[in-house]
């Protein structure tokens, strides 16, 4: 008799289809997390258009972003075989469960989201929705609809999976233990902010100035000039020193992630060098690591029958685990007739 397998705890996650093309700190800071926990957890992934609605887009735009997205998560390792890819939209719980989590988060704890007031402030009184406020909220219901354990994020999310730990908690206190699971964020240390590439004081952003992100469907021409025109620090010395150095730090972050040595034996290897060294090599090395990736990513973008295949059964893969989890959660609330 072979021991029956354990369920694998849950990881979920999602990025918005906000751009053309992900970024290098997207992918660093959370798309490879999430191609590595397919090992050990039951993963859950979303291209999450209802977010991006709170940014105003085209249909046609967010139509064709969405697809783009998700062949870039297919192109980085995202696994249909083992993970669920899906399109938060085609799932209607997720608005539903926001409702419901709307009633129970206070008004000030919202506005204390330090996201909603940094682009609320940028965009003004006039275009700021209501959408935007509770994006936090729509965040925590992706999350508890999955009853996911762990949530592989950049840094910036911190403070919206501390609302959805919140959430989930006092669920927890009203209704019942169970009626929720806590999640974790999983915040891998040395990539969870990638710097703007000519501002290393402001993270890497789809919003950002095109010159100081590399797209991840750039080509190696522009991506080679992005890396060369990378504002670097007084000096000429390359050592790892990042409130000294931020420049030259993200720099050697970004050389150490792609190709998984220690950043210390990249700066033992640049003693004596330029920095216009490590700019040359560092640019060789993000080309090579993002060809085949940009490559895979147009495979699946030529052939949108498969795309859609594999977005179809993850949205019904999907709906089968939040039907029931937002039944579960209803019920608690008193909707739904046959309840008690
Ligand atoms: P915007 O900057 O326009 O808000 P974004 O680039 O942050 O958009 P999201 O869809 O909001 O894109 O983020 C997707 C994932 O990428 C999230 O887990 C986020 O934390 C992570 N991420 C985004 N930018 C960075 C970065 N510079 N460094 C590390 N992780 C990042
Ligand atoms: N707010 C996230 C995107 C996002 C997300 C999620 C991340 C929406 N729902 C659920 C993790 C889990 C962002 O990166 N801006």
């Amino acid at each position: 008799m072979f021991p029956m397998p354990l369920p694998r705890p849950r990881a979920f996650s999602g990025i918005q289809p906000t751009a053309d093309s992900l970024h290098l700190g997207n992918y660093l800071g959370a798309l490879k997390q999430w191609v590595e926990l397919q090992e050990d957890y039951d993963c859950v992934y979303s291209v999450v258009d209802l977010h991006a609605l709170t940014v105003g887009p085209s249909p046609a735009e967010l139509r064709q972003r969405v697809r783009a997205t998700a062949a870039q998560f297919l192109a980085a390792g995202v696994d249909p075989a083992r993970s669920v890819l899906f399109i938060q939209s085609e799932v209607s719980e997720h608005a539903q469960l926001t409702w419901l989590l709307n009633c129970l988060t206070g008004f000030g704890e919202a506005g204390r989201m330090t996201q909603f007031k940094d682009k609320s402030s940028r965009l003004g009184e006039k275009a700021v929705t209501v959408g935007l406020f509770d994006y936090p909220v729509l965040m925590a219901a992706d999350i508890l609809l999955y009853d996911a354990q762990v949530v592989p994020v950049g840094e910036d999310q911190r403070q919206h999976l501390e609302l959805s730990r919140t959430l989930a908690a006092r669920l927890n206190s009203r209704f019942g233990p169970g009626t929720a699971v806590v999640p974790e964020p999983v915040i891998v240390k040395a990539t969870a902010k990638i710097f703007d590439l000519q501002d290393p004081g402001a993270k890497m952003s789809k919003t950002g100035h095109p010159s100081g992100i590399i797209e991840l469907l750039d080509d190696p021409k522009t991506i080679a000039k992005r890396i060369k025109t990378a504002v670097t620090d007084s000096g000429s010395e390359i050592t790892w020193d990042p409130s000294v150095k931020p420049g030259v730090a993200n720099l050697l972050t970004i050389y150490s992630a792609l190709t998984d040595q220690p950043v210390e034996a990249i700066v033992q290897r640049y003693q004596g060098k330029l920095y216009g060294h490590l700019k040359v090599d560092l640019a060789e090395v993000v080309v090579e690591s993002l060809r085949p990736f940009r490559e895979r990513t147009a495979l699946y973008l030529d052939d949108p029958g498969q795309l859609d295949q594999i977005l179809d059964q993850g949205a019904e893969r999907a709906r089968g685990i939040a039907a029931t989890v937002y039944g579960r959660i209803a019920g608690c609330f008193g909707l739904g007739r046959a309840g008690q």
